[in-house]
């Protein structure tokens, strides 16, 4: 075999092996000569691979020989080799014996042998060893990379990220040193975190609290991240956290009241603050604590649904909103610390979602601190059952993230990684992992039984120790404290929590403390009464033109599209005449608003232009591709305005988005789907949090959700953005959910989100046809003039003649609005439901009173029977009998073919329009009356409609 051959074979064999097998000199010689006349022509490993001989050449004080050389290779081989594998052969598990993994770094896998144990490498320099014997170079290697602790950074790019890490650990040797002082700290955390789960177990029988017994190391590693955080600038850290020893980290990290946690145990109803609330573990909370360095921190626990690592994106968009807000851009203020279960980080979809936003402009947050609560197992699944990939871990890699995997009862180990870590992240504002290798010391939950899925570990762990009597064990043998000193703790402690559970039952009333209480100051939970009032949103007719300029204006010395210059004349020309498009509106509504203070947010896929093109909220430089965004040059005192393309996910963004509202109350803050009905891949979001956060935790969100909707032909999954759904979740005005028809009105609603003192989310329906309709337009009077209006009217009627009432929302409308301008019926009204939810039923009510003279109410939607408002709207009107026109029911929202779908369209509206000739000799009284029926057929007719209605194909 050729030396080129050779060196290719050892290249794949690297691929698989990452380090080499027997090395063939000659061939690595070639490579070598390559490497010295262009270092980046050879493979990254071998260019490392090099970097290391030319550093131990260097430092020879001989020149070595041939044979010397080779062997010298070999033992820098097998420093790589630790480096990069040393995580598959660590102790880290603290229960199981670990799998094995091949090929191992045995002497021989890297030519090595026994007898080369005495001889002395100058590799040894590599790790800060000096030139060393072979044996002293692997019991360092086998210290810092095999022990309690196993890294994972083989697979990053950066090298300035490699050297920071090797930097860290190699000289110094893992080999964490604490005081006695630090040592005691560490025991009085644990002694807490122990004794905290062995006073609940006692003193609430059967009762969920989901322990953290096994993993109790977790309080002391929490405990080091605020505290070496605090020392590196942190002000603040956002939590998020699903079941999994909750209530340890709320009362023992947060400082939570223990009483109140008893309280939750105990109560049996909640004070005026929360409705429905939610069980115990969660609940959020914030709080002030001072760092044993006498640094004031401030810790936000976010409210956390079932749903396991939903709470991720949401934690993520509080970080950012406060780092973009409250730290003005400064990452090294505030970190996400996000708290995940072995079986959930391996298996759910967002975390991979919230990993790939985690280094994008829009949605970065400096770097997140990924602690994993790693017991082996998920509720009674092994984690052999639970994943493909080697480590639960292995998503962080994604963004080349470092991943260390800790043996949770080395509680120094832990606290040294993660000092480590948080460093890290301070220095490149990248995410980091700690995998936290423990068990669970009992089932799934305190009623479930293990031993029906894990008989084997459960009995290893029965007869293991705690980590607090682990370490207290050691203190002890370190004369650092008696036996009598460590028992005394222990029952101080339990006496303290005695204590406070006699408080706690002092009440059976709970109190759920608002999270974020510190961003919501001024704002209050909204009565009836504020619901149905009608804030004027208008703006002065001066402004909007003057706002309206400044949002159309492309910068004199650069180049763009010409199509562009073409849109931007026109809308000048637009404005000029006072007619204002739906973008226009959109755009008047944002910029007004930027103009009084409020910041405001957009985030979506393909946003900044507008799927459907209608927004344009960047202008692309022609050269350059630089972006020009006119709302950010209004004036220079006005609010921020973002505006980004999201990735490709709605799940993680719209979490983001939702996250970042909780944080931002003065803030408008609007996700777009791309289509409507997209945001089903969010299911998560709008049912856990945008529908039911209020009644379940007392936390107001003012999010904006904007999703097409609207039946064009274009297919099932381009119709409907799923109205019905919402409508079957709305209840005690959880929800505004909002299908405008003017770019005023549209105008109008955006201005009501941010002139109130409460907040609502908001689903606002947006069309895609109207955004072009030659009818939808608004004049300037109407955005000067007014407010949001629930219902309007039909302005074209002769009030007291009209015998037909046809009551519709969104799109429809203009369908139903050109036959009718076409046949002239100023004796149909057509009214338009502007707003669903809060239902305006003393708006509308009012409307349908002025046409006392109306035989037949119609309820037109272009959504099948089963779909669309329908089923919601008939449940609120009760004056009248409300006749339905749609399609008929049915599984697919909309059909495929363009054709069917006109045809249908065109059933709808004659249907409507289909004029009765019964005896009545009204034109619109009745659907179907045949000619020549009597008044008491026609009647019976109606009857029949109203038992089994009609619908259209
Ligand atoms: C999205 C989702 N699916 C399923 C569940 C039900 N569930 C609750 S905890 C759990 C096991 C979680 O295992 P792991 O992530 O390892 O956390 P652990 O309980 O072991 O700490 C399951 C399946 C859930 N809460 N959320
Ligand atoms: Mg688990």
């Amino acid at each position: 075999m050729c030396g080129k051959c050779l060196v290719y074979n050892r290249l794949n064999e690297m691929d698989k092996q990452t380090y080499l097998g027997s090395s063939d000199i000659v061939a690595i010689e070639k490579l070598y000569e390559q490497y010295q006349s262009d270092p980046s022509s050879v493979d990254e490993s071998w260019s490392k691979f090099f970097e290391g001989f030319d550093f131990a050449r260097t430092h020879y004080d001989t020149e070595p020989s041939h044979g010397f050389m080779d062997k010298e290779f070999k033992v820098i081989n097998l420093i790589e080799g630790y480096r990069r594998r040393g995580h598959l052969f660590t102790e880290t598990n603290p229960v199981r014996t670990r799998r094995t993994y091949t090929p191992t770094l045995d002497l021989e896998n890297f030519d090595l042998s026994e007898s080369d144990l005495e001889t002395i490498f100058q590799a040894g320099k590599q790790i800060g060893a000096g030139a060393a014997t072979l044996k002293e170079i692997i019991s360092r290697l086998k210290q810092t990379y095999c022990r309690s602790i196993g890294v994972e950074y083989g697979f990053i790019r950066n090298p300035l990220v490699i050297e920071w890490i090797q930097n860290k650990l190699e000289p110094g040797l893992i080999t964490p040193d604490f005081t006695e002082e630090e040592k005691k700290h560490i025991y009085f955390l644990l002694k807490q975190a122990v004794g905290f789960e062995h006073f609940i177990h006692k003193k609430f029988i059967g009762q969920k609290q989901f322990s953290l017994e096994g993993a109790e190391s977790l309080i002391p590693a929490l405990d080091a991240v605020i505290e070496r955080g605090s020392e590196l600038g942190i002000r603040e850290f956002i939590i998020g956290m699903s079941h999994r020893g909750r209530l340890n980290v709320l009362a023992n990290v947060l400082q939570k009241p223990y009483e109140d946690i008893f309280n939750e145990f105990n109560g049996t109803f909640y004070d005026e603050t929360i409705s429905l609330g939610d069980v115990k573990y969660h609940l959020g909370y914030g709080n002030d604590i001072v760092t044993d360095h006498g640094k004031k921190i401030r810790l936000n626990m976010a409210p956390n649904p079932s749903h396991l690592e939903a709470v991720d994106p949401v934690v993520e968009g509080i970080a950012r909103a406060k780092i973009d807000h409250k730290y003005k851009g400064d990452y090294n203020k505030l970190a996400p610390i996000l708290i995940h279960g072995d079986a959930a980080i391996a298996s759910q979809g967002v975390v991979y979602e919230v990993i790939q936003m985690s280094r994008l402009e829009g949605y970065k947050t400096g770097g997140t601190i990924h602690l994993v609560i790693n017991n082996q197992v998920g509720f009674t699944t092994n984690y052999l059952d639970a994943r493909s990939s080697t480590y639960c871990t292995d998503i962080g890699k994604v963004t080349k993230a470092p991943i260390f995997h800790v043996n949770g009862d080395d509680v120094e180990a832990l606290m040294y990684t993660i000092r480590l870590a948080m460093e890290f992240r301070q220095e490149f504002h990248m995410d980091v992992f700690i995998d936290i290798l423990c068990y669970r010391k009992y089932g799934h939950n305190e009623g479930d039984e293990p031993r029906f899925t894990q008989p084997l570990l459960y009995k290893a762990i029965e007869k293991h120790p705690n980590p607090r009597d682990i370490y207290s064990k050691k203190l002890v043998e370190q004369n650092l404290f008696s036996e009598e000193d460590i028992r005394q703790a222990e029952k101080d402690y339990e006496e303290i929590l005695e204590e406070k559970l006699k408080i706690s039952q002092q009440t059976n009333e709970v109190h759920i403390k608002q999270f974020l209480d510190e961003d919501w100051g001024s704002f209050r939970h909204p009565e009836k009464k504020d619901i149905v009032k009608y804030p004027k949103t208008g703006v002065a007719r001066e402004k909007l033109l003057e706002i309206g300029k400044k949002i159309n204006h492309l910068p004199e010395d650069k180049k763009f599209f010409r199509k562009l210059i073409k849109l931007i004349d026109e809308r000048l020309k637009m404005i000029e005449s006072e007619k204002i498009d739906w973008a226009i509106g959109e755009l008047l509504a944002y910029g007004t608003l930027l103009e009084e203070g409020h910041p405001v947010r957009i985030s979506g896929q393909d946003s900044e232009r507008g799927t459907f093109s209608h927004r344009h909220a960047a202008y692309v430089v022609e050269e350059t591709g630089e972006k020009y965004y006119p709302l950010k040059h209004l004036s220079d005192v006005q609010g921020p305005f973002e505006i980004y393309n999201s990735p490709l996910s709605e799940y993680g963004v719209l979490g983001f988005e939702y996250g970042y509202a909780m944080a931002l109350p003065k803030g408008l803050t609007i996700w777009e789907a791309q289509f409507g009905d997209f945001q089903n891949a969010a299911q998560v979001i709008i049912d856990q949090y945008i529908c039911s956060a209020e009644e379940k935790w007392g936390v107001m969100n003012g999010i904006v959700l904007m999703l097409p909707h609207g039946f064009e032909g274009q297919g099932p999954e381009h119709s409907s953005a799923r109205i019905e759904r919402f409508l079957a979740m709305a209840a005690r005005n959880n929800m505004q959910i909002v299908n405008p028809t003017t770019p005023a009105n549209l105008f109008h609603l955006l201005r009501r989100q941010m002139t109130r003192k409460f907040m609502i989310p908001l689903i606002i329906f947006t069309p895609k046809s109207l955004l072009r309709h030659p009818k939808c337009i608004s004049s300037l009077e109407d955005l000067e003039k007014g407010s949001f209006a629930e219902v309007i009217d039909d302005p074209d009627v002769d009030a007291g003649k009209v015998l037909r009432v046809v009551l519709c929302s969104g799109k429809v409308y203009y369908d139903l609005l050109k036959i009718k301008q076409k046949l002239d019926a100023r004796d149909i009204a057509l009214i338009r439901l502007e707003q669903l939810h809060p239902f305006p039923e003393e708006k509308l009510n009012k409307t349908l009173k002025r046409y006392p003279k109306a035989l037949l109410h119609l309820w037109v939607q272009e959504e099948p029977e089963n779909m669309g408002a329908w089923r919601y709207v008939r449940d609120y009107i009760k004056d009248v009998q409300l006749i339905p026109v749609a399609r008929l029911a049915s599984g697919s929202p909309a059909t495929g073919l363009n054709g069917l779908h006109v045809i249908g369209q065109e059933e709808i509206v004659n249907k409507v329009f289909r004029k009765c000739t019964c005896e009545l000799k009204n034109k619109y009284c009745g659907l179907q009356c045949v000619e020549g029926s009597s008044r008491k057929e026609v009647l019976k007719v109606h009857e029949y409609l109203e038992s089994k209605p009609k619908f259209i194909i």
